[in-house]
């Protein structure tokens, strides 16, 4: 399809420029295009299209995020194998994930030359609200995501704005699912217990979106969709009924 589509010099142009525009939210929120909703985008380094979410309206000074991992109903289920977690599952109109190996190929989209091209680090964001409608969204300054031959190795750092509502200020793991234990604690299988792909570490983890969803106004406890520092944001342990992982793409920034 995209061969037709290229085959004059004359879309080949048109098809430059919209590659171009179309590399990530937050490009596409540059561009003028500033409605929340469903966007093609062009991984690069995957030679295709991808529909993503672009979140216009986070609670943020940056605008223009590309929701990676988003929760809302519970009618996707999230425990799945780790072929499911690489290639992505659900619907970005309603809950999904955008896959391991998209996450890799779009965390690399911004790049700058100094010398060679290198890809600029981008961050990530969590949009979070729980049974009561209390909102809470904390955005990291550091994202580094390795590939597949480190098992999507994730790390994240800085710390967010808000007291008592916080992922531990540096956090990361290898990614594991109910069929691949790549955590590291020999005596448990993390991932199982859990029922979910998530980045599993030595205590298995204190952040995790991926696992159950919640019933209604249940409580939030560590086997379902956890934050740990929400009780404390909040006021209640009141369980989270809408969660989505965000990136955001800086283009200015030569860290
Ligand atoms: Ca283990």
């Amino acid at each position: 399809m995209y061969a037709d589509f290229v085959d004059s010099a004359e879309t080949a142009q048109e098809f430059g420029n919209l590659v171009g525009l179309l590399k990530e939210c937050t490009s596409i929120y540059a561009s003028g295009l500033t409605s929340s909703g469903i966007y093609p985008i062009w991984l690069k380094e995957r030679f295709q299209f991808t529909y993503v979410y672009c979140d216009m309206e986070l609670v943020s000074t940056k605008k223009g995020w590309t929701t990676i991992q988003r929760r809302m109903n519970g009618e996707v289920n999230f425990n799945r194998g780790w072929n499911d977690y690489v290639r992505g599952f659900g619907n970005p109109q309603s809950e999904y994930w955008l896959g391991l190996e998209n996450i890799y190929r779009l965390s690399r989209q911004a790049t700058y030359s100094r010398g060679f091209l290198s890809p600029k680090p981008v961050e990530i964001g969590f949009d979070l609200e729980d049974w009561d409608g209390v909102k809470g969204f904390a955005e990291y300054t550091f994202f580094k995501y390795e590939p597949k031959e480190f098992n999507y190795h994730l790390n994240v750092a800085g710390r967010n704005t808000s007291n008592c509502f916080s992922m531990a200020p540096v956090y990361f793991g290898l990614f594991s699912t109910p069929d691949v234990d790549n955590d590291n604690d020999d005596s448990r299988h993390c991932a199982r217990e859990f029922k979910s792909g998530w980045w599993f570490n030595r205590y298995c983890d204190e952040v995790n979106l991926n696992q159950p969803y919640p019933k209604y106004k249940q409580d939030m406890t560590y086997y379902n969709m956890f934050w740990e520092g929400w009780p404390c944001f909040s006021g209640t342990d009141t369980a989270l009924r809408f969660v989505s992982m965000n990136l955001y793409h800086n283009h200015n920034e030569q860290n």
